[in-house]
């Protein structure tokens, strides 16, 4: 059965590597970071299984449901604060620690904690902020798996409004991996868009210093 269009070496002749050149950034697109079959059996077990939750989120003193279901699972004791919440995290199940595993290989870094955000139809988004909260450390790396429709991911730099802003379609079963000082200055959003669109499940990988006692 084939669910998503799914992009690789072999399917494109196109490198399934592409590290882009940005100043204050590393950043690497592995396309086909995992093979189709699993990529398919995690969309869809992970969009059954994964403890989805539509949370509130506080802009400028107000407060809104968030444009997208999330759900955050790490080790005990990894607490997250976003946007004013503080989230405990759900154990690890197989399907995670499985994707996770493969992560750290490439990554060269090991995670304790996974965000999963689910863009059910493109009314779903998220806003244009970095990964940049105290708890996540100094020059993060942070490792941005997606599975289902693929997504536009756009990136500008905070401070040097000169540099283009760039957009990187994250296809299903690709890795990013964000390295570098680029939490500090550069900024990511994926945008809504109009057209019908499927799902689309995203995970990002990250270490978290600071625990909960
Ligand atoms: O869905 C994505 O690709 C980005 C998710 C994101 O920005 C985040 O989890 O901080």
């Amino acid at each position: 059965m084939s669910l998503f269009e799914h992009t690789s070496l072999f399917t494109t002749g196109q490198p399934a590597t592409i590290h882009y050149d940005l100043p204050d950034a590393e950043v690497t697109l592995y396309k086909g970071f995992f093979h189709k079959e699993d990529a398919d059996r995690l969309y869809t077990s992970l969009l059954k299984d994964t403890n989805w939750k539509q949370e509130d989120i506080t802009v400028y003193g107000k407060t809104y449901p968030t444009p997208r279901l999330t759900a955050w699972y790490g080790d005990p004791q990894t607490a997250y604060t976003f946007s004013g919440s503080k989230w405990e995290p759900y154990p690890w199940n197989a399907d995670l620690l499985f994707i996770k595993e493969k992560v750290e290989k490439a990554a060269g870094a090991t995670f304790n904690s996974v965000l999963l955000n689910l863009y059910r139809n493109g009314a779903d988004s998220v806003g244009w902020h970095r990964d940049n909260e105290e708890e996540l450390g100094r020059n993060p790396v942070i490792a941005s798996v997606s599975f289902g429709e693929t997504r536009p991911f756009h990136i500008r730099h905070k401070f040097r409004k000169e540099l283009a802003r760039m957009e990187i379609p994250l296809t299903h079963g690709s890795l990013l991996l964000m390295a570098g000082p680029m939490q500090h200055y550069w900024e990511h959003q994926v945008p809504k868009t109009a057209k019908p669109i499927s799902p689309r499940i995203n995970l990002t990988f990250r270490f978290v210093h600071k625990t909960t006692s």
